[in-house]
Formats: C-alpha cells, structure tokens, sequence
C-alpha cells in the first residue's frame, strides 16, 4: 500500500484530538520527469507506470514525457523544454549514445540530476545508469540462444530498433564480440542487421525482406520487444522454417512461444520489467538526495528491492545492474504474461 495512503487511514482512525502520524516521503515535493525512447512502445509505458508508482510513494512527482519520434533530435527537443521546468532529477532511455551529451550537460551543469535507464547515453552525459541486465550477460544469452536454436550453424541475422539506439548497439556489439571470441560459435554466419525502428509496420517488413533476401536464414533475433512481436506474427502466420529469439515482453509473445512448429519462437529473454521501473525511480531519488552521486563503489538501499552497489559500466562510466535476464518459454509464459 501506497505509504501516504496508509498514513491518512491510521491517521482516520485515531482518537480525535491525538497527534496524526505524516509520512514523510524520502522524495517529498521532489519533481522527477521519466523520458523514454518513444511513445506507444508498452515497453517503455510498464516501465514508467513501475517507476511512477515507486517514487509517488516516496513523495515525488513524476512526468514521463516520450519525444515525437524515437531520434536524439526530437528528445533534445523534450530536454530543453524540461530544463526549463527545472525538475530536481531527469532520467532517461537515450535514443543515441552521444548525441544528447551536450543537452545532459547542460541539465546538470543546472544543478539537477541525470540517471539514465534501459538505454545509456555516454559516460559524460550521465551520474548514473541503470542497467537491467549485464550488457555482456544479455548478449551471451541471446548468442547461446541463436546457438541452440540454429542447431549449431547456418545463417542468423539480427532484427534490432533504430541504427543509433544505444542499448541495441551496445547488445549487438556484445553479441559479435561474443560470436568471434569463441569455436562454438564459428559454424554461425550473421548475415545482415536489419532497422525496424521499434515500428510493428516497419519491423514487419524487414522481417519479410530478410526472408526473402536469405532463403536459408535458420534464426532471426531481434532484440527489441516491438520487432520480436513483428517478427514472431509474421513467421508464424507464414508457417516459415525461420525461428526467432530476442528480448520480449511475454504479454506480447504469448501466442508466439512454443518449441513445437506451431510456433515462431521457441524461447526469448527480457528481465524484471517491474523492478526496472522501482529501481530506477530509486536510484534517481537518491541522487536526488545526494545519497549518491553515482561514483564507483557507492551503495544505497533502493526501498524493498535491498542494497545496491555502483559497479563500472562497460563504457567506463558506472551502473547499477538490476539482475540477470530472465529466460521465457512455454513452461513460464502463461504466468509472466500476466506481469507484464
Ligand atoms: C524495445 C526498446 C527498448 C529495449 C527493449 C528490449 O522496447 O528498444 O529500449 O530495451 O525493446
């Protein structure tokens, strides 16, 4: 239960006259305000309805703002229009590594404070990132799983949201580096990265485009939830020989997900969506709060999720990891759908 909530209904309760109990938030009258990488993308509203109802609990305000499109351009846009507002803090999903440094630094040269989540800006243009899953654990799971699925080798390629999406770069380079560090993997061809921009039209149609391209292509994996539910559709209402893998909400695979023919997509992988948002929300309050300025080696207790430590980011910057990736298939995905 919402704290503020139950200390108005203890506070309903108690004998007239007798002093009422006011919970005071960690983030009361703070202003936070959530950018994610584009509007209409489920990914991004479980995310922010997670975070939102974390740091409203603890007092804050929250705005969560999505650019018109999903390019740095229209999110430097929603940036300046917020520094003006002044919030206390500004999280962001980056839509380009580094494109949004000079905005972010200006942000906090203003003395408010930048987390990012889900997609990294660079190092310069950040306190803080909060990372769901390792980078590197996330592309061995999906290489491991292109690996399985292919049956060993043969042709894969990868399906991924926009060209200059940080969190995808950052995954597809894990994965390469992952495919030619290793034997077992040498029997693989990563034939082409294909842009379906995180638009289901458009994901839809590379996904086509591939087939027809490389008739032999054995695995797709598209690690962007709106181009792996593009793709399983189309796979899967074409009867193609194709398979799929990537990072998927399961509300949006469940139809999809099966080992047997009758479905597209064996297994995929995302993480705690949920506790992305909480701890997101916790990180930045605690930024906030100067509990932290995001340097190595800090810790802070993010609510009920526990104690955290700032680790080092692959970019030499720091991050937060909320966990590892979490693996979907049909034993599970009836009862993860239902979370998110
Ligand atoms: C899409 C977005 C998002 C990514 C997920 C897995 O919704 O590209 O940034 O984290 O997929």
């Amino acid at each position: 239960m919402n704290k503020k909530v139950l200390s108005a209904i203890l506070c309903g309760t108690m004998i007239v006259g007798a002093a009422c109990p006011v919970f005071a938030g960690t983030a009361d009258g703070k202003k936070i305000a959530l950018v994610g990488k584009s509007a209409g993308n489920a990914f991004f509203e479980i995310a922010a309805a997670s975070f939102k109802e974390a740091a409203e609990a603890e007092g804050a305000t929250v705005d969560v703002v999505y650019p018109e499109t999903a390019t740095a351009d229209a999110q430097i846009k929603v940036l300046d229009n917020l520094i003006s507002q002044q919030p206390d803090a500004i999280c962001i999903a980056a839509n380009d590594v580094n494109a949004l440094q000079a905005k972010l630094e200006e942000a906090m040269a203003e003395g408010i404070k930048v987390s990012s989540f889900d997609s990294a800006p660079n190092k310069d243009s950040r306190q803080v990132f909060v990372n769901q899953a390792g980078t590197v654990a996330v592309g061995q799971a999906l290489m491991d799983a292109v690996l399985d699925i292919a049956g060993g080798e043969g042709q894969w390629a990868i399906l991924s949201a926009t060209s200059q999406a940080a969190n995808q770069n950052a995954w597809i380079d894990a994965m390469k580096t992952i495919m030619e560090g290793d034997e077992k993997y040498s029997g693989l061809e990563l034939v082409e990265v294909a842009y379906g921009d995180d638009e289901p039209q458009k994901s839809t149609d590379q996904t086509a485009a591939l087939l027809e391209k490389y008739p032999d292509l054995k695995v797709i994996c598209a690690p962007t939830t709106v181009g792996i539910a593009a793709a399983a559709k189309y796979l899967q209402d074409n009867g193609s020989a194709c398979k799929l893998t990537g990072l998927g909400l399961p509300s949006e695979m469940i139809e999809y997900t099966g080992a047997d023919d009758e479905h597209s997509c064996p297994y995929f992988y995302l993480w705690d969506m949920q506790g992305l948002g909480k701890l997101s929300a916790y990180a930045t309050i605690a930024l906030v709060n100067d509990e932290i300025t995001g340097a190595l080696d800090e810790t802070f207790t993010a609510s009920d999720l526990g104690e955290y430590t700032i680790t080092e980011a692959d970019d030499g910057g720091t991050e937060i990891v909320l966990g590892l990736p979490l693996q979907f298939n049909s034993d599970n995905i009836e009862e993860m759908a239902k979370l998110y």
